[in-house]
């Protein structure tokens, strides 16, 4: 394809050469031809010394306005030598041929170069479609494609905005902490993405033992449906925290080198820090922040850049709901401890049906923290650390808006003996 792209190229490039450097004749002037316009039949003329100069002949041609020409006959000049008009003739038949064949090559090259884009989409989705079959089995890639993982993810992440919209229906899904079996029962019951779109509320990385894996194939299915997979930042998505619990070491032992983490650590800049679910609602990994009144507000933060210590976007990624009332300091050390009265408040000014969470373990899998259910919290890695027995849980919602929970246990083990044949997961 490349080829066939070089050649019309260079075809182009040459006829236009050819069309502008091609000379007739040396053009003088009419009267310099002793033939004028009137003493010749021709529409068009030419006087040539080319025909044969010793002869004294001069080619009459004939045309009309539509730039048909023809042959008339050859006179005799009596001034040969004093020139021609050729160039005339020769320059205006040109110029129509050359119309035609610009417009055709042009069509040709236009057609040329969105084949050419279109082939090497479809080539870049088998490429990473046949990664993302290794990646859902549990097995990590080599660091130069992981490394383009990353790179692409970017350009795509880049684009979201700080609160990004997304539309209904929509599968909610709490951290998962490296536990790769819980982001396969995920989207075993969650449902194909011809269903649903997904919306991951962070924590990605840590504690568990296969943070690379988890990460590397919701970047992997964040670039082949973009507009289908969410990823939110969540307070692990940071170089301080994925290095001192875990994924950075697990990077190291997986691939014997730092620039995976690096990579990640990059991509974690340009996670959101939210996402609004039909304009009612709103999703973010941690909970609400003092400093923060409006959405709008949300949108106004620089988020590009490490979670600060302190601030609107580390509260919003840090903070917890609380039973009291008010903003009170948070015992995590980031963030605020926040009452119904916030939650009601922030519902109010921004017209909101539901804040939805994760960032905190919930022994059922989900948890409405008030009885008006305005937040939830949702947790989806069932069996935290292999030893919290606790359940997890994903929060489907439909066009209408309604919420149906969907609750896993880590059973994965009973369920991976039970099957005497593995059956192919398939997503999509
Ligand atoms: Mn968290």
């Amino acid at each position: 394809m490349k080829l066939i792209f070089q050649l019309f190229l260079l075809l182009f490039f040459n006829f236009l050469s050819f069309v502008y450097s091609t000379n007739c004749g040396q053009y003088k002037t009419k009267s310099d031809c002793i033939y004028s316009k009137d003493s010749c039949k021709c529409g068009w003329y030419a006087c040539s010394s080319e025909g044969n100069p010793d002869l004294g002949y001069q080619w009459c041609l004939e045309g009309d306005k539509t730039g048909t020409k023809k042959f008339v006959s050859i006179t005799k000049c009596s001034n040969t030598t004093d020139g021609y008009i050729y160039t005339f003739y020769c320059k205006k038949y040109l110029s129509n041929l050359a119309i035609a064949i610009i417009v055709i090559v042009g069509i040709l090259l236009i057609s040329g170069i969105v084949y050419y884009f279109i082939k090497k989409k479809k080539d870049k989705r088998a490429f990473y479609e046949q990664w993302i079959e290794k990646l859902l089995e549990c097995k990590f890639i080599p660091e130069n494609i992981y490394k383009e993982l990353c790179e692409k993810c970017k350009e795509i992440l880049i684009e979201e905005n700080n609160v990004h919209p997304i539309k209904s229906p929509v599968t909610i899904c709490g951290n998962i902490h490296g536990q790769f079996n819980a982001l396969l029962e995920i989207f075993r019951i969650g449902g194909e993405l011809s269903s649903t779109n997904y919306v991951f509320l962070g924590d990605y990385v840590d504690i568990g033992y296969y943070s690379l894996e988890t990460f590397s194939l919701l970047l992997a299915l964040k670039i082949k449906y973009p507009e289908k997979i969410f990823l939110l930042r969540g307070n692990h998505e940071s170089k301080h925290l994925s290095y001192s619990l875990g994924f950075y070491k697990e990077c190291v032992k997986k691939y014997g080198s730092i620039h995976p983490w690096k990579y990640s650590c990059q991509v974690f800049n340009y996670l959101p820090i939210a996402a609004i679910i039909d304009g009612s609602i709103f999703c973010i990994h941690g909970g609400l922040s003092p400093r923060i009144n409006t959405i709008d507000q949300i949108r106004g933060i620089d988020r590009m850049k490490e979670i600060p210590e302190k601030g609107s976007f580390c509260d919003l990624i840090w903070s917890d709901p609380d039973t009291d009332d008010g903003w009170h300091e948070s015992p995590r050390g980031g963030g605020f401890l926040f009452g119904n009265d916030i939650i009601l408040e922030f519902c109010r000014i921004n017209d909101l049906d539901l804040i939805c969470r994760s960032h905190s373990l919930i022994q059922n899998g989900y948890e409405y923290k008030f009885e008006d259910e305005k937040l939830v919290t949702i947790w989806s890695t069932p069996n935290f650390c292999n030893r919290a027995g606790n359940s997890a849980s994903i929060l489907q919602i439909d066009e209408n808006l309604n919420r149906s929970f969907k609750i896993f246990i880590d059973d994965f083990e009973e369920k991976e003996k039970k099957k005497k044949k593995k059956k192919k997961l398939n997503l999509f």
